[in-house]
Order: structure tokens, then sequence, then C-alpha cells
């Protein structure tokens, strides 16, 4: 049996899967004493320090927990559960970490997208069972702003690299802390799990004194979801947005099969999305949560969901809120939401107001789950004008002339799948949403939409030299070639496909062997 500190913030449901698919019973701890009585425990955390220490000390968890540790019993903490052991964080000046760990938790200082989201390698310093059976080349899932720094070189059991090389993981005695999620990492993560419950008679990854290790570049495999015209949930695709084939929904596979599929060819994250989450009432839509929960018992790599979340008032009369919805997709399975229509009234109103109103979605579902769990879906199209003065959004002057010879143009934001166009560009929402608290931008072309000729590089440099958080290329791949050139053309850390990967046409596998040697991928 292991026990599970569960504090209530982000997605614990995965850790709970990856457990249980290894044949082990979990506990979730409900009081201190089940901290006292636990075998082994596992402390993930996700979202922010000041948050998750007051209610350890609220639940009288923190005290417990530094018991069982100073008593050298076994632990796994994970990303905020390793940054719980230090003494303070910068996240939160003035407030106490547990200080098991003589040393402190510092934001990153780099000239590189922050969060760090993504696989990157490790540098084991040092034998630990946790590792057994594994080569030490192997990348895990990273998401965080904030990394550990010890006082102690003696805790360090493995370093990663990105702008300079940081403590990825921490080991003492029988405690154990990573700030990688080994619930997102694959097969080399549920090796660490089963590490945990039981080392395998296998040697321990080899240490690695030199060397650096690289972030890789994503590959997202993406699963438009709606009900078809019986009623049933499927995978569909569009071209340019319709998904309408001969008037018919086109059906293109389930989406827990599907996503499972992916998994097992290698994608380094599944993203789905409720298309038409704008007009339903998401909390209705139960076969969509059901889909994420069947989903995040077989699929260990990381989750996003959209569609739909907003401030709602449903058919009775209830009003939700965007984070009550998002909490419910959380807790379903997902990692990340992704807002689409919301966050462009959400900008509208910015705009508008020139003020934060701190009650949007954008900035209480990051102030909850963190920034890197709230994605911004952008549906942008190309609007074509004569000049570059002639509108008041970012313009740039384009290699791709429209059919009247234009070479301006800006790209308007759309709502509602693309229906409706709104009075916003794509640069000033991706630069606004990120003021506002969003980790990443997942980056869609109406223009390029299904039409497999290619990302859309013009509006991928704009977008992603307008901001410092990650960009997700999305829309018009359509070979592996197309991949190779967002990532060395664009500023983009992920590429997103969807047509050619269910029709077959492109394997994962083959865009993965494509790029190797070429770009970093795991
Ligand atoms: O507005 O918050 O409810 O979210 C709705 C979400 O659904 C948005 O993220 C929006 O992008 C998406 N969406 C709405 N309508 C459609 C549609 O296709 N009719 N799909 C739609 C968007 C775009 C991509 C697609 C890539 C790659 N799909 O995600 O997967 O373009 O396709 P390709 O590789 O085949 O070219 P809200």
């Amino acid at each position: 049996m292991i026990t599970l500190l569960d504090y209530g913030a982000g997605n614990v449901r995965s850790i709970i899967n990856a457990i249980e698919k290894l044949g082990k019973e979990v506990f979730t701890a409900k009081t201190p004493e089940d901290i006292l009585n636990a075998k082994k425990l596992v402390f993930p955390g996700v979202g922010n320090f000041k948050t998750m220490m007051d209610v350890l000390h609220r639940e009288g968890f923190a005290e417990a927990l530094l018991a069982y540790l100073e008593e050298n019993r076994p632990f796994l903490g994970i990303c905020l559960g390793l940054q719980a052991l230090f003494e303070n964080s910068e996240e939160a000046p003035g407030v106490s970490g547990l200080g098991f760990i003589k040393g402190s938790v510092k934001r990153f200082s780099v000239n590189l997208s922050v969060p760090h989201i993504g696989w990157n390698g490790i540098c084991v310093k040092k034998p630990s069972p946790i590792f057994n059976g594994l080569s030490g080349e192997e990348k895990f899932y990273f998401v965080h702003s904030y990394h550990v720094v010890p006082e102690d070189e003696d805790v360090i059991l493995t370093t990663t690299d990105y702008g300079y090389c940081f403590v990825s993981a921490i080991c003492r005695g029988n405690v154990t802390a990573t700030q990688f999620h080994p619930e997102k990492s694959g097969k080399a993560g549920l090796a660490v799990f089963q590490n945990f419950i039981a080392p395998a008679h296998a040697p321990a990854a080899p240490i690695r004194k030199t060397g650096k290790t690289r972030l890789a570049k994503r590959i997202v495999a993406c699963l438009d979801v709606r009900a078809n015209d019986q009623g049933d949930l499927v995978v569909t695709k569009g071209d340019q947005y319709d998904v309408r084939e001969k008037g018919e929904v086109r059906n293109l596979g389930r989406p827990v099969e599907l996503a499972r599929r992916y998994y097992e060819e290698g994608a380094d994250e599944i993203a789905f999305l409720n298309i038409t989450g704008f007009r339903d009432f998401p909390l209705e839509d139960m076969p969509m949560l059901e889909v994420l929960r069947r989903t995040s018992e077989h699929v260990f790599v990381p989750l996003t969901i959209g569609g739909g979340i907003r401030d709602y008032t449903d058919r009775t009369g209830r009003t939700w809120s965007a984070l009550s919805v998002a909490s419910e997709y959380f807790r379903s399975g997902a990692d990340k939401i992704s807002i689409g229509s919301d966050a462009v009234a959400i900008v509208e109103k910015f705009l508008e107001t020139k003020k934060k109103s701190g009650n949007s979605a954008i900035e209480k579902i990051s102030s909850v789950y963190g920034n890197q769990a709230v994605v911004i879906s952008i549906d942008p199209r190309r609007v074509y004008v004569d000049r570059e003065d002639d509108v008041p959004y970012v313009v740039i002057e384009t290699e791709i002339p429209d059919d009247k010879g234009r070479k301006y143009c800006w790209f308007q934001c759309t709502v509602k799948g693309g229906r409706e166009g709104r009075p916003v560009d794509a640069v000033t929402l991706a630069r606004v949403c990120e003021d506002l608290g969003a980790g990443e931008i997942l980056l869609n072309s109406i223009d390029r939409d299904g039409t497999n000729s290619g990302f859309d590089m013009e509006l991928i440099n704009a977008v992603a030299g307008a901001v410092t958080i990650p960009v997700i290329a999305s829309s018009g791949a359509g070979c592996e070639e197309h991949f190779l050139e967002v990532f060395t053309k664009t500023e983009a850390e992920a590429g997103l496909a969807a047509g050619i990967f269910h029709r077959r046409e492109v394997p994962i596998i083959a865009v993965k062997q494509y790029l190797a040697g070429r770009v970093e991928i795991r």
C-alpha cells in the first residue's frame, strides 16, 4: 500500500493511475496520523508554494510530514513536493518551507521561456535504486518556473540544464524527490515508480560526470472532439474548421482509443479540444470528463483539455465559474486546460479598461493551479490590408500576398470555433494573456488547418517573438519536413498535428525518426 498526500491542488489522478498500473493500491492520507502510519509516502505538488504550505499547516500535515522525513522513511516527492522540503522559496517571500533540506528555491533566471516545460534529460550524480534499470539517457517531463538550490552538494541526485545547470532531483537516505513528473514521463517515469515501490533487480543508472542535457521539442497529437449527429463522442477533424463532409460530422475514431494509440506511438503530449464547448454546458458534458478519466488510466504523458472553459449559467439557473469547470477537468486527469473564446473576451475587456480585473478565468485558474496549467488556444485568421497603418492591430509584411496582391496582413482572433471574428489580433492577445498569467500558447491557424500545406511560419514568428512563454505551433502539418521547418525557423517549442496522425498518413514515430539528429527530441 502506497500512501499519497493530496493537499487538493492539481492532477493526482495520474499518480494514482501510475501506481495502480504497477499493481499497488493507493491510500490517500486524510489526517496527519495517516502520514505517520504510512509505509511509503508519495507527495506530489502542483501550483503555488504559499498555497501548498498554508494547506499543509492548516491540516496539520506539515508537522507529521517533517516527523516522517526525520525518521528517514521511504518518501518520494514530486515537483512542489521537492520544493516543500527546502527552507524557503522566491515564489513566496516570507513563507517557510519544511526546512528538511538546507537551501532555497529560486526562480529561473534565463533568457529562455519560463516555465521550463517539456522533456529534458538528467545527469545522475550518485547511484540510486530509484533509477535501477534505466540508462540515465532517458528524458523526463518537467513543468516549473522555480528550482531548488541545496546548500549541501551531497544531497544532489541529478542535475539538468536549462540555460544553466540546476538540481533536478535530491536524495538523502530513503528520501528522494524529483523536480520532474514521473507520472507524466511515459515508461521511464513508470520505472521510477516501480523502483520506489520495489527496486528492480537491475543496475542503477550510471553516474554522468560531464555533459549537458537538452530540452526536447515536443510533438503533440491533437484530438478535436464533439458529439456526432447520432450523439456519440467522436474525434473529428475539419478543413479550415469545417468538420462536416456531405453534411455529416467526420468521424475519425474514438477519443480514448486514439489517445492511447498516440501515447504508445511516442506522442509527447495529447490535447483534447471539445470543439463545441462554447455552446454546451461543459459540466453537463460528462462523456468528455469520462474520456479524460479513462485516458489517464493508460496515458502517462501530459494531457491538455480545452473547450467551454468560462463562467456560465446552466439550464437550471445555477452559475458556474471557469475555475470550477477547470477544477473538474483537473480532477478528471487533465494537466493543463486550454481557454479559447473566453480568452478573447478577457483580452477585449482588458484593452477597453486598461486594467486587470483579477477575476478573469486566466488569472483565477493560474493563481490556484499555476501558470503552467493555463494554455491559451488562439484561432486566428489572416486579414489582408493595403497599408501597415490601415488598422489599429499588429500588422506584418507578408511574403504570401493575397489574390489582390496585398502584402500586409494581421491575424484576427476568432471565437466560437472560428465562426466570429473579433477586433483583436493574435500577437496582442498572446502578450496580454501572458501578462494575465497564461503559461503557454497553442497557436492554431484557420487558414492552414487541415490543409497539409505546412505551419504558418509568419504567424508563429510574430507571436513567439512577442511572448516569453512557450508556443505550440499548430495547423497545417502535412509531412515530417514541416516539423523540422517550424523547429528550425521559429522559436516554437512544440509542434501539434491532427489530420496526418488520424489518417495515418504520417505516424508520430516517422516524425520522430526524421527529426532525430536534426533537432533535440525525446
Ligand atoms: O473556445 O474555449 O470553447 O475552445 C474551443 C476549442 O476548440 C478551441 O481551442 C478551438 O481551437 C477548438 N475548435 C473549435 N472549433 C474547431 C473546429 O475545428 N471547428 N478546432 C476547433 C480547432 C484546431 C487544431 C487542430 C490543428 C491541427 N482545431 O487544434 O487540431 O489545426 O490540425 P491539422 O494538423 O489537421 O492541420 P473554447
